[in-house]
């Protein structure tokens, strides 16, 4: 047996932990994985860093990997066959070049990828999408996420990413935790706020439910779901009239605070405690607390922004630090903590309609000509691009053919199961012409495609993730793929080449060196460094060993906006798109859950997360609503909204509210997705997740409601192509 060891980043979440793999290379086995020393994690993980690597065995459990391209080569309705890679690029790129002539540049949209695929496979796919293709539409599921933090942050403070770092929580003095599950959500980022609270901070939790989150916190605002800029211009408000603001800092490095406070002078806590269903005197504390300290830490997730008023929200998250001078000092500023394990690199490598590699703007002639020089090309589309989550509103909604679009590329993401409201996104893909996943997995998505393109996972490839705190770490193969498959940067060079634009790289590395000279905030990350380093946390200007890279942004109060000054920001409350009546009488949120991570190829497809925790999912109950509704703890449910049903298990619990309904959204069989609402903040376009009206039913028949969930189960199984068993058990 020979023995190698490689050093990794974990494929799940954004705290970038570091793992250590140990694998007999004879057998092209892994034999033992353990945490190492990282800059984020210390030498700890999560569940999922310990087990989370068995779908790389392909076990076959809920689907199954995909080992060679699959086309469908006489259209729609035809069966899928599995090709060689000449025919099946030959096919794509037809099919692509097909769409581009008949209709436009823009009737393309491309979906990339913020979990496997790393930051340089992201960097060929929109270029791919800007010279080859011409279009701007490039998006990926940051859209559904924290797109809200970004468009919010940039507006106010003009960075979207963390200002602060993960292992800079632990010495906050005061934390301020809005719609934030980092137990659940970020296990290591919850373990700095453990040990800041050990440290002496007060932590506060605002979010509806009680959570594992909220249970570290000393104070928790258990509001109503919908309400956040309520209650954040409630604070603004107790901040101002008591004095506790800090107006020196307001003075020296911002602007439009005036136009903020007559907004928040609405908002006294007497008069919003009704509303958020909170104690006004917990709002009073709240906001004594976090303007009492200069070392006070906002960390947000999706209880913010994935709403129709997310990014009003994160505008006023960052206008109540800047209100209490909290940016600029290690321990201090804003924290949107990005989820999946790549999607601040994502972002970073231009994967949006309206900026390049860098956050540099497409809108931007200058930038254009750079890029386009760069790129050999003419020159590059100027208007900004379409967001993933608008794509059925230009398909199904689009009554003008040469306005829709009619080909999706759909790299890494499983829209099928992940966006909101199901039905119509099934609409949507089966009426797209022409539609390519490349994956690594059967997911819900591949069942419309009309070319699979199969890739290496994680543990297969090398790359560079970025981590939520704006890091930049190394990926590094761990075993040899099985199959004919390929990396995704390959495959994109290889269908670019189809398509008369050449594209060669020797390896990522080379790629990488092409968008760092490119990206001025990433020039200095380069390989060495981060070998070196171990992670570089952008930006870094200079490739010299000097640049260390930024552990906190603002230095000084001096903003990332063009004139270095921060801007207040705020906006009046009103409550979500599609509240509980009487036909609907509860709210429904989702939400995650510890054990298993978004859509579920992956940890679907390990044995251990599988045995913790299995479909049809969970719907949270209050015990209240439970007896109105005659159900117990452990009966199959069926949970209706405007949109679909579907049947998942009662989990009565008194973290919830009466009226007041949780799923998680990682089940296939309980796709609480069938129920949410596809509801838009117009600025970023996050749809409202957590929030629309649903119904409860109960089910009498529990024999027939297990039988039915066990055909649902099976009958995706058989779609995914699996056994009847797994393959291993
Ligand atoms: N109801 C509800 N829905 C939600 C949310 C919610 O809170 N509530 N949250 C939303 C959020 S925040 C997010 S980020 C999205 C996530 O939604 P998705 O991005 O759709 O979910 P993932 O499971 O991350 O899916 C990624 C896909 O990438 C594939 N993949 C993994 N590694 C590789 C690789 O190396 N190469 C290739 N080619 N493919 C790979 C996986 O097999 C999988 O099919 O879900 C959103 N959906
Ligand atoms: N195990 C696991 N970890 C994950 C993921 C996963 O699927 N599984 N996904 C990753 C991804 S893609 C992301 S984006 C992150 C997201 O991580 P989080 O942001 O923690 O995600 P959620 O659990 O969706 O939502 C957070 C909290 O918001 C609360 N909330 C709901 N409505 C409101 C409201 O009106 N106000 C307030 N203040 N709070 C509200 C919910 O009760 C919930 O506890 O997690 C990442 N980590
Ligand atoms: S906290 Fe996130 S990055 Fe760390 S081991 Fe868990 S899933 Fe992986
Ligand atoms: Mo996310």
């Amino acid at each position: 047996m020979t023995i190698k060891e490689v050093q990794t980043t974990c494929c799940y979440c954004g705290s970038g932990c570091q793992l250590l793999f140990k694998t007999d290379t004879k057998a092209n086995k892994i034999l033992e994985v353990h945490p190492v020393q990282g800059r984020t994690n210390d030498d700890k993980a999560c569940l999922k860093g310990w087990y989370g690597w068995d779908f790389l065995n392909d076990p076959q459990i809920l689907t199954r990997r995909i080992r060679r391209p699959m086309i469908r080569r006489n259209g729609k309705g035809s069966p899928l066959e599995a090709v060689g890679w000449d025919e099946a690029v030959k096919f794509v790129a037809e099919n692509l070049q097909k769409v581009k002539d008949k209709w436009g540049p823009d009737s393309i949209m491309g979906a990339a990828s913020a979990r496997g695929p790393g930051n340089e496979s992201n960097y060929l796919m929109q270029k791919f999408f800007r010279a080859v293709l011409g279009t701007n539409n490039i998006d990926h599921c940051a859209r559904i996420c924290h797109a809200a933090s970004v468009a919010g942050s940039r507006a106010t403070i003009g960075e979207g990413a963390m200002s602060l770092s993960i292992p800079e929580i632990e010495d906050a003095e005061v934390i301020f935790n809005i719609g934030y599950n980092a137990a659940a959500s970020h296990p290591i980022v919850a373990r700095r706020i453990v040990r800041a609270k050990e440290k002496g901070a007060y932590i506060i939790v605002a979010d509806p439910r009680v959570t594992e989150t909220s249970r570290i916190g000393h104070l928790h605002l258990q509001l109503k779901g919908g309400t956040n800029l309520a209650l954040t211009n409630s604070m603004a408000y107790v901040i101002i009239n008591e004095g506790l603001s800090d107006t020196e800092f307001i003075k020296a490095h911002t602007r439009d605070f005036d136009e903020f406070k007559a907004i928040v002078q609405d908002y006294p806590p007497e008069k919003i405690g009704p509303i958020a269903e909170l104690d006004p005197e917990d709002i009073k504390t709240a906001a004594r607390k976090y303007a009492g300290s200069k070392h006070s830490v906002i960390l947000w997730g999706m209880g913010v922004t994935q709403f129709s008023q997310g990014v009003d929200v994160v505008k006023s998250l960052c206008s109540l630090a800047m209100l209490t001078g909290n940016f600029g000092r290690p321990s201090t500023g804003t924290g949107p903590v990005r989820g999946q394990n790549n999607v601040q690199g994502t972002c970073d490598m231009g994967v949006l309609p309206d900026v390049f590699p860098g956050y540099q703007s497409v809108a931007d002639p200058q930038m254009r000509e750079k890029f386009a020089r760069a790129w050999g090309v003419k020159s590059l589309p100027d208007s900004p691009g379409l967001q993933l989550t608008r794509v059925p509103e230009r398909v199904v909604h689009e009554k003008d053919p040469a306005k829709r679009i009619h080909a999706y590329y759909i790299f890494g993401e499983d829209p099928a199961q992940s966006d909101p409201d199901l039905a119509e996104l099934r609409e949507t893909l089966a009426r797209i012409d022409f539609v390519v996943c490349q994956d690594i997995f059967m997911n819900k998505t591949t069942q419309f495609a009309d070319a699979i393109l199969p890739a290496t996972s994680w543990g297969e490839h090398d790359g560079v993730y970025t981590s939520s705190d704006r890091g930049f770490q190394r990926i590094r193969k761990v075993i040899e793929p099985v199959g004919d498959i390929k990396d995704d940067w390959e495959i994109i060079c290889l269908l670019s080449t189809a398509m008369g634009y050449p594209m060669k790289y020797k390896n990522t590395e080379a790629i990488w060196n092409e968008m760092i000279d490119l990206s001025p905030k990433f020039t200095g990350a380069t390989y060495e460094k981060m070998e070196r380093q171990g992670s570089v946390q952008w930006p870094c200007y200079d490739k010299g060993a000097h640049d260390r890279g930024t552990m906190y942004l603002h230095q000084g109060g001096h903003f990332a906006t063009p004139d270095g000054i921060g801007l207040f920001k705020t906006a009046h409350y009103h409550p979500p798109a599609e509240v509980e009546n009487s036909e609907f009488p509860f709210t429904l949120c989702t939400v995650r859950e510890v054990g298993h991570y978004s859509a579920r190829t992956m940890t679907g497809n390990c044995r251990t997360l599988r045995n913790l925790e299995d479909e049809p999912g969970w719907v949270e109950m209050s015990p209240r609503d439970c007896r109105t509704l005659g159900v117990s703890d452990g009966d199959l449910v069926k949970i209706i909204s405007k949109r679909g049903a579907v049947i998942s298990r009662c989990k009565m619990t008194e973290r919830v509210k009466t009226g007041a309904v949780y799923m998680t959204y990682q089940w296939w069989v309980g796709a609480c997705n069938e129920l949410t609402i596809s509801c838009l903040d117009p600025t970023s376009r996050t749809p409202e997740y957590k929030y629309c009206a649903a119904k409860i039913e109960k089910i009498d028949d529990q024999k027939w409601a297990w039988h039915e969930v066990d055909t649902v189960y099976s009958r995706l199984r058989t779609e995914m192509g699996v056994p009847e068993k797994a393959v291993i058990q």
